[in-house]
Formats: structure tokens, sequence, C-alpha cells
């Protein structure tokens, strides 16, 4: 197939363009390198060190003998050079991560806020209208989120189903059932953008007869695939700043600095979890399983395991000592939370989850603790606050962390 990999530049994108390329798929990555941008914006680099996109291509050329080709470009402010790479390359399908994807980031200021929105929202809507425009079939693999759904609305006997609640409605001749769209409840700007894209998608699949696939991810942990691991100018990026760096890899570079883990609030919080090795493996299943053209898109639950943020840094502390802090929570969310979460359509297609236990030894050791001296202590504590005003923890000073868990500012309970 010929796929267009749009934000494969990116955490989630990289691993799957190499993935797919070793499948034997003709891959063109398109990406602005916004990413990368931020990190200078935010003066904060990858734990690992991501060499230049050109570097990046040759050394895969290198190694496997494959090309993978590159456009530069912004697919939300440059519609008609998205028009024009559709109609040059007619790709078999287009797999589309390139959005602002971190929830700290979108709320950080309203600059910040109204960027997530423009860039997320108007690339999705251009891609969809560039697909009708150039009249082309390609299936849509894009990447949506589980905080689409939120956090409150199923309990330990309602899992949250695949995209879809069945409804019953009263009417004077009995009741009626309906499958709707699961409402939403997000929980931040970026969330939100996830959800205006569903109902884009919706749009266009009945109108156009696009074939949408939307993959409810939950948070990606790990680094390497198979791909990337044969090569040093091939490693994936690993965000870990108060911004980029999701909990459980955050937690695992911050024990490897002797940095306490940095459990927001209570850590009652529970989310989704799957490793890259089974997101870029999803993303080939969602590529192998397209809906019909007039069906409507097709949504996975795109997760492997659910883990309370306590449970997560109690595990990583078990594994390496590390100690806890129990800080601010900069976030507006539910202090506590249960999750359980219907995953059977990804389990049916054959995929084979990496259980948690099984790769978190070789992370700490071969990613956080071999990259750990390109860690900015200054870049660890969460800063982006959901509403002004709201309380963030100091940083820490690693020798005072060393003989307390807790920063010295009495508003914290170590624990
Ligand atoms: P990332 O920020 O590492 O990658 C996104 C890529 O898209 C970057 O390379 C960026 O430069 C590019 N991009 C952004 N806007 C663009 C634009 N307008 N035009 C062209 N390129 C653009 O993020 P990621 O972690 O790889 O996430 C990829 C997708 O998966 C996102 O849509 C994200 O919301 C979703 N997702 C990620 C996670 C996670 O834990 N990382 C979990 C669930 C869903
Ligand atoms: N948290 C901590 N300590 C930290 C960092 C985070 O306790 O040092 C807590 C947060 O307060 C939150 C939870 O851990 O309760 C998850 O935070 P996160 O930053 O790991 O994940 P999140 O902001 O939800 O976003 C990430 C990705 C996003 C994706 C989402 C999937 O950045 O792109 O959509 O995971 S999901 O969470 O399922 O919606």
């Amino acid at each position: 197939m010929k796929i267009l990999v749009l934000g494969g530049d990116g955490f989630c994108g990289w691993p799957t363009s190499l993935h797919l390329s070793d499948l034997g798929h003709q891959v063109t990555i398109v990406d602005n390198l916004s990413r990368r941008a931020i990190d200078l914006e935010l003066e904060v680099e990858s734990l690992t060190p991501i060499r230049p996109m050109g570097e990046r291509l040759r050394a895969w050329k290198e190694v496997s003998g494959k090309e993978i080709g590159f456009v530069k470009a912004d697919i939300a402010t440059e519609y008609d050079r998205l028009v024009g790479i559709l109609q040059d390359l007619q790709p078999d399908a287009v797999v589309h991560f390139a959005e602002q994807r971190s929830a700290p980031y979108s709320m950080r200021n309203p600059g910040a806020k109204r960027y997530t929105v423009d860039n997320n929202v108007r690339g999705t809507h251009n891609l969809l209208t560039a697909l009708v425009a150039v009249g082309l079939d390609a299936a849509v693999v894009h990447l949506g989120t589980m905080g689409v759904y939120g956090y409150d609305w199923h309990g330990q006997s309602s899992p949250i189903p695949e995209g879809y609640l069945t409804v019953k409605i009263p009417t004077p001749e009995g009741d009626i059932e309906r499958e709707i769209l699961h409402p939403t409840k997000t929980g931040s700007v970026y969330h939100t953008t996830k959800a205006l894209d569903q109902l884009l998608f919706a749009f266009y699949a009945a109108n156009d007869q696009l074939r949408i696939t939307d993959l409810h991810q939950g948070i990606v942990w790990g680094t390497q695939t198979p791909q990337t691991v044969q090569d040093e100018r091939l490693i994936n990026r690993f965000d870990y700043d108060g911004d980029y760096g999701t909990v459980l890899n955050r937690f695992l570079m911050q024990a490897a600095i002797g940095h306490p883990l940095t459990v927001h609030g209570t850590g009652g919080q529970t989310r989704a979890f799957i490793h890259i090795t089974d997101t870029v493996r999803c993303i080939e299943l969602a590529l192998d399983n397209p809906p019909d053209p007039g069906e409507r898109p097709s949504v996975f639950n795109q997760v492997t395991e659910c883990h309370r943020v306590e449970d997560l840094a109690e595990l990583v502390a078990g594994l390496t000592g590390a100690k806890i802090a129990h800080l601010p929570n900069p976030r507006r969310e539910a202090v506590e939370n249960s999750l359980v979460v219907s995953s059977d359509r990804f389990l049916a297609l054959g995929l084979e989850p990496t259980p948690m236990s099984d790769r978190l030894l070789e992370e700490s050791t071969e990613i956080a603790q071999h990259y750990r001296h390109r860690v900015d202590h200054s870049k660890v504590i969460a800063r982006s606050v959901w509403r002004s005003g709201m309380e963030t923890a100091p940083d820490f000073s690693l020798d005072e962390a060393n003989s307390s868990a807790a920063p010295n500012t009495g508003n914290q309970q170590g624990s």
C-alpha cells in the first residue's frame, strides 16, 4: 500500500512509519516539524537524542534498504500543498497523527489554547476536505484519545464501549433503541479537539462516504520498537518534561535521576495505557481492516491496561527504590475515578498486548538510566495549570530529595 503518515516525525508517528515501511508499504511522511519547534520554545529536549529528519531517513535506508519519503508541510495552514501531495502520491491510506497532543501545553496560556484548536481542528478538516476535493478513496486512520469519553461515565460493571453507546429513547409509541456516538466529557482544550474531530468524521463518513477509523488511544508508554532499536540514529523520542512527558515515562525518568515520583494529588486518577510496540501494531491492524464506504466511522479503544497513577508510582518505586511525592495537582480533574474499558476489537483482530510487567525494567535501564545525564532538572515539575492561580510544586533539590520525599513548602504530603 501507498501510505501517507501525517505527523510521522513524532513519538507515535516515527515508529509507525518504520513499522509500516518494514512491512513493505511505501511510506511518505508529512510533518511540519512543529513538535521540534515546541521543544525549542519550551527549552527542553527529548531524553533520547533524536536525530534530524534527513539523518533518520538515511539511517533507515542503510539499516533496512528501504526508502521513506518526507514532505515538510503544515496540514493546518497549507491546504493547497496538502491537496497537491494527495494528488501526486495518490495514497491508499492516510494515518493522521499530526496534532498538538499535550493536554498541559494546551492549557498553558491563551495562545497555546488557540494554537491547539486551530492546529488540530483545521488540520483534520483540511485532510477530510482535501480527500473529497481530490476524489480519493483513501482509508483514514486517525489517532484520537480515551480522554474524549471522560473519566466518570461507567463503573466496573459497565465498561466504556468502543465509540458508540446504545440508548433507549422513550416515546408514546414505546422505547426506540439507537446507537449514538458516545457522549464526550473532555478534561482539557487538547482533549476537546479530539471530540470535535469525531463530529467531523461522522459528517464526512455519512456525506462523502469517506472510510474513517478513529483510534481512541490511551497513554502511550515506552520508547523503542523492533525498528527504532536497530540503530541509535533511529531512536524514538522520549518526552519527560512537565508538559509533554506522560506519567509512566516521567516516573521512569524521575527514578533514574533520583527525583521523587511526582504524583499529582492522591494518585487516585485511573488511566488507560498501551506500549508503543502495541500502538504501531494497532495501526497496522486498523489499516488492514478499514470500514466500507458509507459506514459510520469505525472506533477502536486502543488500550491494553488500566492503572491508578498511585499504583504506577508504587510499581516504579518497587522496581527502582524511588521515593514518592504527592504534589498539588496543576490540573482540574477528578481526584479519583474507576476505569473499565472495552477493547475487544483489536484483540479479536490478533493484537497480543505487551504487559507492562514485561517491559518496565528494560525501559527503566536501557532508556531512562542510559540517558539520564540529558535531563534538565528544572523541567521536571509540571507547571502548566488549568486555571490561573492554581498552585504548583517548587523544584526539588535532589540532595534534599534523597533525604526526604517532599519539597520544602509545607504544602505537600510525602509518602
Ligand atoms: P507528537 O507531538 O510526538 O507527534 C505529532 C507530530 O505531528 C509531530 O511530529 C508534529 O511536528 C506533527 N504535527 C503537528 N501539527 C502538524 C501540522 N499542522 N502539520 C504537520 N505536522 C504536524 O505526538 P504523539 O505522541 O506522536 O501523538 C500522535 C497522535 O496520537 C496525536 O494526535 C495524539 O493526540 C495521539 N495520542 C497520543 C498519545 C500519547 O500518549 N503520546 C496517546 C493517545 C493519543
Ligand atoms: N500525572 C501525575 N504526575 C505526573 C504526570 C501526570 O500524577 O508527573 C497524572 C495527571 O494528573 C493525569 C494522569 O497522570 O491524571 C495522566 O497524565 P498524562 O500526562 O500521562 O496523560 P494525558 O495528559 O491524559 O495525555 C496523554 C497524551 C495525550 C493522550 C492521552 C490519552 O499526552 O496525547 O491523548 O494521554 S488519555 O489519557 O487516555 O486521554
